[in-house]
């Protein structure tokens, strides 16, 4: 099974169908985030599910109170989103209230340079509400293998470990497998070449490698 996790970051509907379909082969799951739902509606979901028969991430980041947080993720998993993808920095309860209506991804450090500011802090933090509360994974830097690494030795085993910044943000597939990750995330690198299906394709092999 691959282990790659396609970020389908664009607007248009058809485009995203197209680079879906043609990158399919070699995909474990397609993430869908606010830019393609904000484009293209909800219904984009059920759609990529029945063109690829694949598992979407619905990567909404989801920070809001527990009532909110549950009242979105109902309509997206009614979608047919099979994860939803939740902050755990605006306590436990928030992320609760998305785990009670279906599988979990919670974010316990970001890629970009900005995740030192606020969340590397509370790294440590959001890691033991992970494993109190047993998502089905959480979401490490693939731009820092040495956080990849640290965050998979502090959690139980089990929770996958979920990784983006592989490619446009400067990670690298090897690197982050070699630290323990167990998915790697790439958007642009495929998204924006000249030939996605190549591009996943190149990327599917070298993720091979290392499994
Ligand atoms: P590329 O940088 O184009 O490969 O896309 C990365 C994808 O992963 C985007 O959809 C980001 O929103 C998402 N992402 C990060 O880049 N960094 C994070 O820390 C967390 C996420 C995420 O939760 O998926």
């Amino acid at each position: 099974m691959s282990r790659l996790i396609l970020a389908l970051d664009v607007y248009d509907r058809e485009r995203a169908l197209g680079i879906a379909e043609c990158t399919a082969d070699y995909l474990w799951a397609i993430k869908v985030n606010w830019p393609l739902i904000i484009g293209s509606g909800l219904k984009i979901i059920t759609e990529l599910k029945q063109v690829t028969g694949l598992p979407v991430i619905a990567d909404l980041k989801l920070a809001d109170i527990p009532n909110t947080n549950r009242l979105i993720a109902r309509k997206v998993f009614e979608a047919g989103a099979d994860y939803i993808i939740a902050h755990g920095f605006v306590g436990r309860e928030g992320v609760k209230a998305v785990m009670e209506l279906g599988e979990t991804i919670i974010v316990v450090e970001m890629s970009h340079p900005g995740a030192k500011e606020f969340i590397q802090p509370v790294t440590d933090k959001l890691i033991e509400m992970a494993n109190e509360l047993e998502p089905f994974g959480v979401i490490a830097p693939a731009t820092r293998p040495e956080r990849v690494s640290y965050i998979r030795s502090k959690l139980k085993p089990g929770i996958k470990v979920i990784t983006p910044g592989v490619g446009a943000q400067g990670g690298k597939a090897g690197d982050v497998l070699k630290a323990g990750a167990d998915y790697i995330i790439v958007g642009r690198a495929i998204y924006q070449s000249e030939n996605p299906r190549e591009s996943a394709g190149s990327i599917f092999e070298e993720v091979k490698a290392w499994s």
